[in-house]
């Protein structure tokens, strides 16, 4: 079938679970109280996301508080108790960030739960989304190794660990996050893509990178703002993208200024083309969607495109997400129509 669609991964928590449209939004409840919260929104948006036609579906990520601190909670060697301030993508914005005081290790299992929850509540294709090395290492603070590589390759084996657990768990697609690969270009080509290999290593699931612009907040449109009038980041490290082992790589194509004839310079991937805007609550119609996915298909043979969200819907509003999830379904069906 052509235009397969997903998300990014991330989706709105009721405001049962936690405070609404805000990104790391305090939780609703504790304990065993919260843990059933995060099952039952969980499952919503399964049903959710089956009933919009979304063919390869996520847990919506309703059980993390953020797509790069809720990997970092269960690894020892993190303080989360004293977070500090500090500048991340550049200083794009600030965030309270934890600090690593000593060797990295897992606690154990970091997202049996929710991967195992929607693993048993959905036939469809289940992804899994893991922030990346660079990013993680660019949303936390130093004060053990002294070193962004080392570090970096530190949390790399890491998530290699969870990764491999999550494919154990019928997990079909794992996707890293990157949106830092955006940002540190010269640094991707040196050790990026080398330390998402390592995170990705051994894997036989399928493999995603996910490389956007940010969700859809303040500082990140306000950035878009001063990048003139193409944005051209992807250029730059696609080449290494495309040289390895990563099958596929997911971008951001709707309302953005990222010339779509970049895309070819991903000759062997499958190419997740973000179709739907999350920095607009205007919802898409499915005639918007056709069209997106037409302008990629120019540049991407169309049996290796996949239609999906340009970032993660976490602060967005709920009914505003869900719609635009109905209109990713109709729109990639309506592509498969017209452009079949
Ligand atoms: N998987 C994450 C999400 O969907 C990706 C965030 S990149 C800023 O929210």
């Amino acid at each position: 079938m052509l235009f397969p669609t997903t998300i990014a991964g991330s989706l709105p928590k009721p405001e049962w679970l936690a405070e609404p449209n805000m990104l790391w939004a305090p939780w609703k409840s504790q304990g065993d109280e919260l843990l059933r919260a995060k099952r039952d929104a969980t499952l919503i948006w399964l049903k959710i996301q089956e009933d919009a036609g979304i063919d390869i579906v996520t847990e919506g990520e309703q059980a993390r508080q953020h797509f790069v601190h809720g990997f970092l909670e269960k690894i020892d060697g993190i303080d989360f108790a004293h977070k500090v301030e500090m500048g991340i993508r550049k200083d794009r914005y600030k965030a309270m960030v934890p600090q690593v005081v000593a060797p990295l290790r897992l606690k154990g299992r970091v997202h049996a739960f929710e991967a195992r929850v929607a693993r048993t509540h959905t036939k469809k294709k289940l992804k899994f989304t893991l922030p990346g090395p660079m990013t993680i290492i660019d949303t936390i603070a130093d004060r053990y190794y002294g070193d962004r590589v080392k570090m970096a390759f530190a949390f790399a084996e890491l998530l290699n660990e969870e990764a491999k657990a999550l494919q154990a768990d019928g997990v079909d697609l794992v996707q890293f996050d990157e949106p830092a690969f955006n940002v540190y270009m010269d640094e991707v080509n040196d050790w990026g893509i080398k330390a998402l290999e390592r995170a990705a290593q051994g894997l036989t699931c399928a493999t995603a990178v996910h490389i956007c612009y940010g969700y859809g907040i303040k500082a990140n449109t306000d950035w878009k703002e001063t990048l003139g009038a193409q944005w051209r980041q992807y250029e730059q490290i696609f080449p290494a993208i495309d040289a390895s082992p990563i099958q596929q790589v997911a971008i951001e194509c709707r309302n953005s200024k990222v010339p779509l004839d970049l895309l070819a310079l991903l000759k062997t991937k499958i190419v997740q083309a973000g179709v739907i805007d999350v920095a607009s609550d205007t919802v898409e119609t499915a005639e918007d969607v056709v069209k997106v996915i037409d302008a990629v298909s120019k540049f991407v043979p169309k049996s290796n495109i996949i239609a999906t969200t340009n970032c993660g819907m976490a602060p967005m509003r709920r009914e505003i997400a869900e719609a635009k999830l109905m209109a990713l379904g109709a729109g990639a069906a309506m592509a498969r129509e017209k452009l079949g």
